[in-house]
């Protein structure tokens, strides 16, 4: 649809539009009285929340790429329908190189804006996953932002689901970093053959960090000295701490060679054991909410 329509259609004065983004890609504009926002219709992605009076809250890499089936590196990338590697198939799934149908927009009683993507299955979807789906993700900007993804299985065989709200929070500097909340907690490292550790006292980031968290619902607190940011999710037994830090932010072109320094990924997840089989009708909601809060 193009963006005359989708305005005609879609926009609502005072809380919503829709831009022409990067890439010549179709992007929402968000801007109501508590936040601005802006979200990628290729992989439904969030890619700005700035709350009224403060600044950005996720990060963007420098050198991200915004194109067809191109996953935006920042933000908040969907990984679905399937959360890591896949034996010949691309990392993390294909929702977040996927062009999704916005279904509809309003503003709710807290006076949030809220959007209603949507991704359903499709011959070349099930080339790659055959399993029928319906995706809804449902994000809502306001004082904090909720994102909602909702996967109901359409057809009639079990699958197994894993995913992630992959989210990128920009930070002023990674050594002033600490996230609370995960004490006590055990965790994957995936850098030391996945070996089973448990988390002592609050995260800090001082070296490459991929660790799978086991998550018992407890909300996380991120803070750097001037970003606070309280991390709320459900639906989720596994969050993600993810660092690339120097070497490996160097090997990706599309995250840029200093990126590491300002970022630091917390990802509510259904990883590796917490991952959930559907059966035929059966429906599961991923749900992450960014809180922020003065620091
Ligand atoms: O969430 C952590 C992780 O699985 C890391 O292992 C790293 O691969 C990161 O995701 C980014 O993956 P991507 O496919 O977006 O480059």
């Amino acid at each position: 649809m193009d963006i005359g329509a989708l305005n005609e259609l879609f926009a609502i004065p005072g809380h919503l539009h829709f831009e022409t983004g990067e890439g010549g890609l179709t992007k929402a504009v968000v801007a109501n009285s508590f936040a601005t926002a802006e979200v990628y219709f290729q992989g439904a992605h969030v890619t700005s929340y700035r709350p009224a009076g403060q600044g950005e809250l996720l990060w963007m890499s420098k050198t991200a790429q915004f194109g067809d089936n191109k996953a935006i590196r920042g933000g908040v990338p969907l990984c679905w329908p399937w959360f890591g590697k896949q034996e010949g198939h691309a990392q993390h799934g294909f929702a977040r190189k996927s062009l999704f149908t916005l279904f509809g927009t309003s503003v709710n009683a807290q006076g949030e804006t809220v959007l209603q993507f949507g991704l359903q299955d499709s011959e070349a979807t099930r080339a790659v996953w055959p399993h029928a789906f319906m995706l809804e993700y449902r994000v809502s900007v306001g004082r904090t932002l909720g994102m909602e993804l909702k996967t109901t299985n359409a057809g009639d065989v079990t699958f197994e689901l894993s995913q992630a709200l992959h989210t990128y929070f920009a930070v002023d500097a990674i050594e002033n970093v600490r996230i609370e909340g995960f004490e006590g907690n055990t965790y994957i490292d995936t850098l030391r053959d996945d070996a089973a550790c448990i988390q002592k006292g609050p995260v800090v980031i001082g070296e490459e960090v991929d660790r799978i968290y086991e998550d018992d619902g407890q909300s996380v607190t991120l803070s750097d000295g001037t970003h606070r940011v309280a991390i709320a999710g459900s639906g989720s037994r596994s969050s993600v701490v993810w660092n690339p830090w120097i070497a490996k932010a160097a090997s990706m072109a599309d995250f840029d060679d200093e990126g590491y320094k300002t970022m630091v990924c917390i990802e509510t997840a259904n990883a590796r054991k917490d991952a959930r089989i559907l059966q035929p009708g059966e429906s599961h909601t991923l749900v992450q909410q960014l809180i922020p809060a003065a620091p």
